[in-house]
């Protein structure tokens, strides 16, 4: 076999230039490029290999390294999982500051290869900078951190062991199953060495992502359940999305009539309009689905991880012989809930459903019962982004703003603070690809470098990032990314002073409020609750580069949205919240547990509410 001499580095990018995935005939290269942030391990070995790759493989320069793998998660989350971003760091603090980003990848089922720098394998000069020294084993860095968030792990400890480890990578970042992030340490000696690696290695290959369909047995047991069933309810999670189900799930439910509530990564499988659309279930569900959840006594749960939000902690089905379905293209999350599992993609599954159901005797559900309750929440919902002449604005009043400014092709994204529950009860998608929330980590600091990611992806869509004051703080700087890049961001800052969901869980368990607002010390009580800190978020985003606008009023912000959209550079639209008026729970249920002891009235009252929502908790073993 002819071979070709390169180094362990060389070697990693021309063969990432060449992966490539296909599904449903379509194929596309799956490293769009390479994030990274240079340092001692990876300088050398990675960056020589990167400049000499050129163009075969972008390299792009963030900020951040937790923020460029947040920029890898969004993108291949835009991307239905099927192209992606490598992230290469130095050693020590680079790699570690990614494990943040790790962790959310695989959390989320994101593909995502991050290439840490790691200590010498010839160990000869070390502690080297930056070296975590392990007593027990010489053979422990920092970068063993990445095994528990990580769906594959490898170390390269010689060149060669690439040939092996590579295609295993590939393996698991394109398996709908597996996938998540990736992680190759990579000592810094080893990237500069060179090896003869066979040819046949650097030519373009090609992962088919494809389409699993549940077992016969498995699909009859299901259409037994299903055909029984008098209030079925479909649960539509991330799974759907990424398998390009919707219009599958479309032809589904209004053949056979079954509404369609949705989870955070679900949400806009369907329009918001669509007549079996049902909205949000779960804690921050809306009340149409939450009710029909309620009463449900067959559960469809396809492509969701039927997380405590989605099932309100176990407390969402009610029906006393309540039985659960779940489509999966993953055999943990099909089996949850003590689940009929039916093991496949999403959109296959659905379709090899809809003959066997066709030919069994079905009842269609009465659509009318289920227009009513729809129609109780759209009435809601309008009456809470509904602007009122002469009053503060509120978050939910800037949610319908910015919802009403943008196209129906435009994406919303955010990931933590109060915003993500509001934006899942009043954000009406119109698009699959309308509605970016990542819920899975709820990650503060994912908003802008996730809102960068997501404009990469699509460069025609308006992204509208929005993001709280806490988030911002934490963690903004891909801003000037998105400068240097041509990116254009809009970026709606909704400043409510401090961390105010978390401030409201304090207070609703009891507690009086402490630490969570943006609060000088008060020397007289040594706590945080002087005067309010000022930052001037505006001149901050200035400072990066962005334009920006400040609106106190409905007036003011649907004014900067429009002038928003003909800025070609990242906008920050800075929105001060007097309003502290929060979107009310629609009969969900989050468990967030309470002192058990306390001489606090108000905590043993929390206590005693806490205890009635245990009480409706269901094991559904
Ligand atoms: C990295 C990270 N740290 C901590 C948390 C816990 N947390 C969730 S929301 C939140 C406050 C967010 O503040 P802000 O962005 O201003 O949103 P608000 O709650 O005011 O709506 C905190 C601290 C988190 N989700 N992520
Ligand atoms: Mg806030």
């Amino acid at each position: 076999m002819s071979t070709i001499r390169m180094t362990a580095a060389q070697a990693i990018v021309r063969y990432l230039s060449v992966q490539y995935t296909e599904r449903d005939g379509v194929e596309q290269r799956f490293f769009a490029g390479m994030f990274g942030i240079f340092g001692h391990g990876n300088v050398t070995g990675m960056g020589q290999a990167l400049e000499e790759v050129g163009n075969d493989l972008t390299f792009y320069r963030p900020q951040n390294e937790q923020a460029m793998v947040h920029a890898a998660a969004a993108y291949t989350k835009a991307k239905n999982r099927l192209q992606t971003f490598a992230c290469t760091s130095s050693v020590g603090p680079g790699a570690t500051n990614m494990i943040t980003g790790a962790a959310l990848a695989t959390v989320n089922r994101l593909p995502v290869l991050l290439l840490p720098g790691d200590t010498f394998a010839n160990r000869v000069p070390h502690p080297v900078l930056q070296q975590l020294e392990y007593p027990l084993s010489q053979d422990v860095s920092v970068n063993d951190a990445f095994r528990p968030v990580s769906k594959h792990w490898d170390r390269i400890h010689r060149p060669e062991q690439l040939i092996a480890s590579l295609p295993e990578a590939m393996r698991v970042l394109t398996d709908p199953a597996e996938t998540g992030a990736v992680t190759l340490a990579l000592p810094e000696d080893v990237q500069t060495e060179a090896f003869d690696f066979p040819n046949p290695m650097f030519e373009k290959r090609v992962w088919k992502v494809r389409r699993p369909v549940p077992v016969a047995d498995d699909l009859d047991d299901a259409i037994e359940l299903v055909r029984k069933a008098r209030t079925p309810l479909i649960i539509a999670g991330g799974g759907v999305i990424y398998s390009e189900a919707s219009n599958a799930l479309d032809a589904f439910v209004s053949e056979f009539g079954i509404p369609v509530s949705e989870t955070q990564a679900g949400k806009g499988v369907l329009p918001w309009n669509h007549p079996w659309n049902v909205g949000p279930i779960g804690a921050a569900g809306g009340l149409a689905a939450n009710r029909i959840a309620r009463d449900a006594d067959v559960v469809v749960a396809i492509g969701t991880r039927l997380a405590d939000f989605t099932t309100s902690s176990k407390t969402a089905f009610q029906h006393p012989d309540v039985k659960l379905l779940s489509i999966n293209i993953g055999a943990m999350d099909a089996h949850k809930l003590g689940a009929t599992p039916l093991i496949g993609d999403a959109r296959s599954t659905i379709e090899a459903l809809a003959p066997l159901l066709r030919a069994s005797t079905t009842q269609k559900q009465d659509v009318s019962p289920i227009t009513a309750l729809k129609a109780e929440w759209d009435a809601a919902v309008d009456d809470l982004i509904q602007p009122r002449e002469g009053e503060p604005l509120t978050q939910p009043q800037v949610i319908g703003l910015v919802n009403q400014a943008s196209g129906p092709d435009d994406v919303v994204v955010c990931a933590a603070g109060g915003m993500p529950g509001d934006l899942l009860k009043l954000w009406r998608p119109l698009s699959p690809k309308g509605y970016h929330v990542e819920y899975g980590y709820s990650c503060m600091g994912y908003e802008i470098a996730g809102g960068l990611g997501v404009k990469m992806a699509d460069p025609n869509r308006e992204v509208y990032v929005m993001v709280g004051d806490g988030s911002y703080l934490m963690l903004h700087t891909e801003i000037v990314t998105s400068i240097q890049e041509g990116y254009k961001l809009t970026i709606v800052l909704v400043d409510n002073g401090g961390f105010r969901c978390i401030r409201e869980l304090q207070t609703q368990s009891g507690s009086p409020p402490f630490g969570n607002e943006l609060r000088f010390r008060d020397p007289a009580t040594n706590r945080l609750d002087g005067p309010t800190v000022q930052v001037d978020f505006a001149s901050n985003a200035e400072s990066l580069g962005a334009r920006s606008y400040t609106a106190t009023n409905a007036q003011d912000l649907q004014a900067a949205l429009e002038s928003a959209k003909s800025e070609t550079i990242t906008t920050v639209i800075y929105v001060p919240i007097e309003s502290q008026e929060r979107v009310r729970g629609f009969e969900g249920w989050w468990d967030v547990p309470i002192a058990e002891v306390s001489d606090e009235p108000a905590v043993q009252e929390a206590k005693r509410s806490y205890d009635e929502g245990r009480a409706k908790q269901r094991w559904l073993v």
